[in-house]
């Protein structure tokens, strides 16, 4: 189409690095004086031996040009967990780095398709084909995790059968989890003469929960999602005030932190957002969240006969209840010890199951939500161990409780709803103008690594403002222990929003006028071109210089 053809044309603004955005060239890395360490880092230093011994967890900066080329490696490239917008111009980017007398593969399926082998050559005619496009359709995604001893060698078995040098891992916490305990196992002995197998991992996810400050100002995907998250919810806002009569809840996907909540709200300006870091800092109640709520729907009636407003609520909301989060961690570990008595109940019969193996408190409040809630708590968790949170229908649930509310002290006040969930509409978009440079950069980035020898980092351009910065953090630099399934496991903490940071400040500045009164803000289509293409998130552009 006239547009795809367009998109194809994007100028791509290329980190000063790199030199041309037509010749990019190889760089070489240093470690930094910045060396990241977490609560664990005594224990992860023990399991994942070789890798920290290399890396000392200092981050890579640029040292340089490269010198001399690196030529003859084969890098096996795959799409892990959510699709999100710029992922085909990650592989762009690591194929132009790569240049033509190194070999890019793509692995199909995700990392289910890495243990199956599936790998094929991607060439310069795929690439022309997939720049600046939307979706991971190229290759295809799953969310396998790559746990047992038997998946390991089969990992080790591809990389042996394709004569690998490296794995590029394109995905979020979970993922780039998995890459760190794949760079420990493939670090070295893989290959006839002794050597090992690399591992990079790029960092995506429309949820912008894969932060690390000042050094990973955001995930790929996000911007594109919120940017079509917020003209969605702008052309909502445009016709509560237009039809003057309901008030519509609208859940948004990312799976934990509300930083897509938080974007789109500062996009949008509605009435009503809840932001769950702030409801688990301030230990709200369900039910103090919805007498929040109910407030501000009777006095915009009561002080300006307004009928109507707009509530947005974070997909993982319901995590963060205090007492809903209690009761969750327990369901967890109730379910993982039950697993085969659970399994073998019918439907019916499992709330009452699982409601006799909780404690009094947790199985009174279990006992109390409506079967639409109860059902997906109980449906199973994703290859992760995670709640699947987008099923549970947090929107209807607040809506249904507001109007209980209203019921009791406020009957004359109008409320005619509609709930709405923007969650998959967003990760495939073509990518925004940021998503699309930024990815082509975090490719570069993954290339350079590879050439430079590294494993074990995640690739980051951080600096945007100034024109970004080429780094490597590394993985095992992240590590934290966190119980997961009943057992302890290592994992990449997700980034949450953090209360006091710049762009919740200025949030919490301007709510209290937006629940007063129609200040909303529809900012339509994302532009490719112009002045608002150039435009970051407003969460990373308030954020990031205070972090960088
Ligand atoms: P990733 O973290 O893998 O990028 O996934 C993000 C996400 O879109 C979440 O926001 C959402 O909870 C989840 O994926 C939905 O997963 P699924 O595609 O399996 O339904």
């Amino acid at each position: 189409s006239v547009f795809e053809n367009e998109v194809r044309q994007l100028p791509l603004p290329t980190c000063n690095a790199f030199g041309t955005a037509a010749a990019p060239q190889a760089i070489a890395f240093a470690a930094s004086s910045q060396v990241l360490t977490t609560k664990d880092s005594a224990t992860v230093a023990q399991h994942f031996a070789q890798s920290v011994k290399a890396s000392g967890n200092a981050v890579l900066r640029v040292a340089g040009p490269a010198s001399p080329r690196v030529s003859g490696k084969r890098v096996a490239a795959l799409f892990s967990g959510g699709p999100a917008a710029g992922g085909h111009n990650v592989l762009c980017g690591i194929k132009k780095m790569l240049g033509a007398d190194n070999t890019l593969f793509g692995v199909k399926g995700g990392p289910k398709g890495l243990l199956e082998g599936k790998l094929f050559e991607i060439t310069d005619a795929d690439v022309a084909s997939i720049l600046n496009t939307g979706g991971f359709d190229f290759l295809g995604t799953d969310r396998t995790k790559i746990k047992t001893a038997e998946q390991f060698e089969q990992v080790k078995q591809t990389c042996i059968a394709h004569n690998l040098d490296a794995i590029v891992i394109i995905g979020g916490d979970d993922s780039n989890t998995n890459a760190a305990i794949l760079a420990e196992f493939l670090f070295s002995g893989i290959k006839a003469d002794g050597s090992g197998v690399q591992v990079i991992g790029a960092p995506k996810t429309i949820d912008g929960d894969l932060q690390v400050p000042g050094l990973l100002p955001i995930s790929f995907g996000f911007d594109t999602a919120t940017r079509i998250y917020a003209e969605l919810a702008g052309n909502i806002l445009q016709d509560t005030r237009s039809s003057i009569k309901y008030w519509h809840f609208i859940k948004l996907m990312g799976r934990s932190a509300s930083h897509v909540t938080l974007e789109v709200a500062l996009q949008v300006k509605p009435a009503v957002t809840l932001i769950s870091e702030e409801v688990a800092e301030k230990k709200l109640s369900l039910s103090a969240i919805v007498e929040q709520i109910a407030s501000a729907v009777i006095d915009r009636y009561r002080s300006k006969k307004l009928k109507h407003g707009v509530v947005l609520v974070p997909e993982g909301l319901i995590e963060f209840i205090p007492e809903m989060n209690a009761l969750i961690a327990e369901l967890n570990d109730s379910l993982a010890h039950h697993a085969e008595a659970f399994a073998a109940l019918s439907v019916d019969a499992r709330p009452a199951f699982v409601a006799a193996k909780l404690s009094a408190a947790n199985s009174a409040l279990f006992s109390s939500l409506p079967g639409y809630i109860i059902n997906m708590l109980l449906a199973d968790r994703d290859s992760h161990g995670n709640l699947q949170v987008s099923l549970i229908p947090t929107e209807q649930l607040l809506s249904d409780m507001v109007r209980a509310r209203l019921q009791q002290v406020a009957p004359e006040v109008p409320f005619a709803t509609h709930h709405h969930f923007f969650g998959y509409e967003g990760r495939c978009g073509a990518p925004t103008l940021f998503d699309a440079a930024y990815t082509w950069n975090l490719g570069l980035t993954v290339g350079a690594l590879i050439l430079d020898g590294r494993t074990g980092y995640m690739a980051s351009v951080s600096g945007l403002s100034a024109g970004g910065e080429p780094l490597a953090i590394p993985l095992s630099g992240l590590l934290n222990i966190e119980r997961r399934h009943g057992k302890d496991e290592y994992v990449i903490e997700k980034a949450l929003v953090r209360t006091n940071a710049p762009a919740m400040k200025f949030f919490v500045s301007r709510r209290e006028a937006w629940a007063a009164d129609d200040l909303f803000a529809s900012p339509g289509p994302r532009q490719l071109w112009g002045p608002a293409a150039k435009q970051m998130p407003m969460t990373v552009a308030l954020n990031d210089g205070a972090d960088s």
